[in-house]
């Protein structure tokens, strides 16, 4: 078994620190036995430093050194990540944080770095080994997506879904929201057990920067006594908000601000999404001292509603269905579900419960809303707004759709059905604005991460949309986020959960045109070659 992979003997790495405007140099050297790469992810720099082998450049050579150099235009807390293979997972990750130029919009005394990650024992090829052997090999105690589909392949889609409400598991199943499970959370580089502690004198404010390098693990967030204030989401200033609770997607970073005032210990608890496990670290006023750690919560429950989006699952083929045994009394979903097309339906004795929380990033009538576990505030998507926008708000110049689309039997990823090393490049012209139309036929959650140029996330907040660099899509949901192509060469643009970036949820994109010097030598880094 692979012992791991770090950057300066550890991992994470070093953390990076730049001021905004400088040029910096970054010597890498591949100490290695295997290509290597760095990524910085939501940097904006030349397309052939963004350190992704086969599109930016053809990789790092065991033995040698390649120089990134690059100015550094934007301020806020990023990360940095190999490209190549498992690296990333295996431990190749570690954060930057960047000075503005100008004053903060907010005001703390003291700050921290807190990056999570969802260590695994396995490698990461033994990994993706293993789950395309097997889609549910690491989530075998739930009764699982992988399962249901098996049964619906054997016994068919209607009679399987009738019998699953037969035994009154129709509110779906547990949710298959993960399907990596066995990991053990850390945040810098530690775990539960070791508990990395940031100290603080009561009545400082402190700002955290939460980045999520994990391969799989979306994590929700919370300090039990703290308020916090999201005040940056991506690198980019937000509106502050106030919030109990929240969920950062695989490689976004938010950065909150808490002013704990007591002479006590809080604890930083981070619960995997799918409640499979959890990270946790302590704010404290002294070395060794601790909170209670809370309980893992119960895992959502898929609805019908989060496989909406699924061309299989097409209400219009249930018509005649009888739900009349179905036990909706503590159901968070359906209440809010199309039932347009379900013509035929009794729906006489279903008895709806208490209505559930909504969401707009969520599937209407979704199992999946988060909600903060002392029933207060959990930050939405459509919470954010842009602080500064970095853009003038036009009209896009057009439409691009792409289905976020998956074969959960076979393990395979992909967009519009198509994988990867079978698809054509996504190509952009150099000064146009493109709409970008994610929908989510699969029933996980996409963090989709386009490299190069920003993601401005369509909140329905028109110029103080956010920016960001990572969009996360529900189950069932379209979402949408423009990208001003003003960045020549080519770019990566995939899914960033590792195991399904892999499997062929990523595309390139070429952006044609702008500036002479800066346009991609794409012939050039095909021949050398270099693997993605
Ligand atoms: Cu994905």
């Amino acid at each position: 078994m692979k012992e791991g992979i770090g950057y300066n003997g550890a991992s994470p790495g070093p953390v990076m620190r730049f001021k905004e405007g400088e040029n910096v140099r970054i010597n890498v050297t591949n100490n290695l036995d295997e290509m290597t790469s760095i990524h910085w992810h939501g940097l904006i720099l030349p397309f052939n430093q963004d350190g992704v082998p086969g599109i930016s450049f053809p990789g790092i050579k065991p033995g040698e050194t390649f120089t990134y150099e690059f100015s550094i235009q934007q301020a806020g807390t990023y990360w940095f990540h190999s490209h190549s293979g498992f690296q990333e997972p295996d431990g190749a990750y570690g954060a930057i944080v960047i000075e503005p130029e100008g004053r903060e919009p907010f005001r703390y005394d003291r700050e921290y770095v807190v990056q999570l990650t969802d260590k695994h024992p396995h490698s990461g090829d033994r990994i993706m080994r293993n789950l395309k052997m097997m889609p549910d090999y690491y989530n075998r105690e739930q009764q699982t997506v992988g399962e249901f589909f098996s049964d619906a392949s054997k016994n068919g889609l209607m009679n399987t879904i009738r019998d699953r409400m037969a035994w009154g598991d129709m509110r779906m199943m547990k949710a298959d929201v993960e399907d990596l499970q066995g990991f053990t959370g850390l945040i810098n580089g530690k775990g539960p057990e070791q508990n990395w502690t940031g100290l603080f004198e009561p009545g400082e404010r402190i700002r955290l920067r939460f980045i999520n390098s994990s391969a799989m693990t979306y994590f929700d967030i919370r300090i039990p006594g703290l308020d916090m204030t999201v005040v940056q989401a991506d690198g980019n200033n937000v509106q502050p908000v106030n919030v109990d609770e929240f969920r950062i997607g695989v490689a976004e970073t938010y950065d909150v601000i808490v002013h704990p005032k007591d002479e006590q210990a809080y604890t930083i608890f981070a619960e995997s999404m799918g409640r499979s496990g959890y990270a946790r670290a302590t704010l404290a006023p002294e070395e060794g001292m601790e909170a209670a750690v809370p309980q893992l919560r119960d895992p959502a429950r898929l609805t019908m509603a989060d496989m909406s989006g699924m061309p299989g699952m097409d209400h219009g083929n249930m018509a005649g269905m009888d739900h009349g045994d179905m036990d909706m009394n503590s159901s968070e979903g359906m209440s809010g579900m199309d039932h347009s097309n379900m013509e035929g339906m009794d729906h006489g004795s279903m008895a709806m419960g208490k209505g559930g929380q909504s969401d707009p990033f969520y599937a209407k009538g979704s199992g999946l809303v988060p909600t903060a576990a002392n029933g207060g505030k959990f930050l939405s998507y459509a919470d954010l707004k842009a602080q500064d926008p970095l853009y003038e708000d036009r009209e896009p110049t057009r439409e691009i759709e792409l289905r976020l689309t998956g074969n959960m039997e076979r393990y395979t990823w992909s967009i519009n059905g198509v994988k990867y090393e079978d698809a054509d490049p996504i190509r952009l012209k150099y000064g146009e604005r493109v709409r970008f139309k994610f929908v989510n036929e699969t029933m996980m959650t996409h963090p989709m991460h386009l490299h190069g140029m920003w993601s401005i996330l369509d909140v329905g907040a028109d110029q103080w949309n956010p920016i960001k660099h990572t969009v996360s899509v529900q189950p069932g949901t379209t979402v949408y986020m423009e990208t001003e192509v003003d960045a020549p060469g080519q770019w990566a643009f995939h899914c960033h959960l590792s195991y399904h970036a892999a499997a062929g949820m990523f595309r390139k994109v070429i952006v044609e045109g702008g500036p002479e010097s800066t346009q991609a030598k794409t012939d050039v880094i095909a021949k050398d070659g270099g693997e993605v």
